[in-house]
């Protein structure tokens, strides 16, 4: 299943100099986004929201008057930028009826972030990191010990980690390609794309955006496609056919790659490496298809807020623009946001909360959130959420019993997956603690 080479030194990767010079300029620029600046409220809701962009004529700016009826997205760009807070949960919906995204929004030619994507000082709450920090790389071609010895550190430390070298198991034009038919979907002409607009998971598919948007206090600046492959299969014709063969092929090889990292961990816990596999966590997946449009205003809101992923394991792809920052506390206690800068042909590995649990906390499942942080590239990111497949009220999941004992005390009670989930659609994404709900 892995390809084995002669074992490498270093595992894990730290920023050339180069780099850090880079990450530092942009740190520094981002910093800026704090200062001042020149529009209140009240001239960015008379001048800014709604200004048609002059240069990029599109089809849903045929109405002179962007309040048209005929032109939803118009409407809703709007409303979002000029009512009052009071009328949000309406705004809310004419953005959500507008059917295309906040791609749309875009596409309408907004030159401000509306009041409704607006995060009070999304950046402020804890620092960047400091120049050299990076999250660590695991090697898949390194021997079965080293690779697992390496990816349990990294679970335990981060949470997070690069992985590379999986080529045995996903063909050469992957992830790319996956990446590339996403955006293409997202790309596609307001009409083509709003006929799939929806938040129910008809057949187990959605594209609408932002899951949470009738729960949070902020709306994010992304749009996704959603698929359900576990442990119901979807109705892959409606996925839509523009990247339905990329997202089916990527899935199976999504699967392969979680079964030899879940392999890595669990030989990292002192189990066998079917253990994961066995208690079924490649059975239950989801993949989120997310688009990050460009933003013409990246300080003002946020790609996706501070989470943690509920499942057992995460395989995310992403394309160059980056944006993923990952939340690490160091030996000495402080907290700051690292870059998962992409590393071409690496994968994103994370531990999600359901791992944290069964290895008993010596997997950590980490705060992570997308900053928007380019005006001028939308961004595409594929996740993968692993989950445990059998369900149903006689089966439980917490703490796996062999790393239980008297020395070692379970932390977490044992639950089902409905309650488990239950408790995960209670709150918005932002908020913490599901991990709190089972704890003894
Ligand atoms: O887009 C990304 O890089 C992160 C996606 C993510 O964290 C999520 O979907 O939960």
């Amino acid at each position: 299943m892995m390809r084995v080479s002669p074992p490498r030194p270093i595992t894990c990767r730290h920023l050339t100099v180069a780099e850090h010079r880079r990450s530092v300029g942009r740190l520094d620029t981002r910093r800026g986004f704090y200062q001042p600046r020149g529009k209140d409220k009240k001239s960015r809701q008379l001048h800014g929201a709604h200004t048609a962009h002059p240069s990029r004529p599109h089809p849903l700016h045929t109405s002179p008057n962007p309040t048209d009826a005929r032109n939803p997205t118009a409407m809703a760009s709007a409303a979002a930028s000029a009512a009052p807070e009071s009328d949000r949960a309406a705004l809310v919906k004419a953005f959500d009826e507008s059917r295309t995204g906040v791609r749309g929004l875009v596409e309408s030619g907004v030159s401000t972030v509306p009041d409704l994507f607006v995060h009070p000082d999304p950046y402020a709450s804890v620092p960047l990191a400091p120049p050299g920090v990076s999250i660590p790389v695991v090697d898949l071609s390194l021997p079965a010990p080293v690779a697992a010895a390496a990816a349990a550190a990294a679970a335990r430390d981060w949470g997070f980690f690069h992985l590379v070298n999986y080529e045995a198991l996903v063909p050469s034009d992957y992830p790319a390609r996956a990446l590339a038919a996403v955006r293409a979907f997202n790309e596609l002409p307001a009409p083509e794309r709003s006929a799939h607009y929806g938040r129910a998971m008809g057949g187990g598919v959605s594209y609408s955006s932002n899951v949470d948007l009738y729960r949070s206090a902020a709306a994010s600046w992304r749009d996704t496609i959603q698929v359900g492959f576990g442990p119901t299969r979807p109705d892959t014709e409606r996925i839509p056919p523009v990247c339905r063969s990329e997202i089916v092929e990527w899935e199976a090889h999504t699967t392969a790659v979680a079964r030899a990292v879940m392999a890595l961990l669990s030989e990292g816990l002192g189990l066998s490496e079917a253990a994961l596999e066995e208690a079924s966590c490649l059975e239950g997946k989801v993949m989120v298809c997310h688009y990050y449009p460009v933003c013409p205003e990246p300080e003002r809101t946020m790609g996706l807020v501070p989470h943690t992923d509920p499942g057992v394991l995460t395989v995310l792809a992403q394309d160059g623009v980056g944006g993923l920052q990952v939340k690490h506390t160091n030996e000495d206690g402080e907290s700051y946001w690292v870059d998962a800068k992409p590393v071409p042909g690496a994968l994103v590995i994370n531990v999600g909360d359901l791992l944290q649990i069964m290895s008993n906390d010596k997997y950590m499942s980490v705060d992570h959130r997308v900053v928007m942080n380019s005006r001028e590239e939308a961004r595409v990111s594929i996740a993968v959420f692993f989950n445990p497949g059998k369900r149903g009220d006689s089966v439980f999941y917490g703490p796996l019993p062999d790393l239980v004992s008297e020395e070692n005390p379970p932390k977490y009670r044992s639950f089902t997956m409905s309650e488990f989930f239950g408790a995960f659609f209670k709150r918005d994404l932002a908020s913490k603690a599901l991990l709190d709900n089972f704890k003894l």
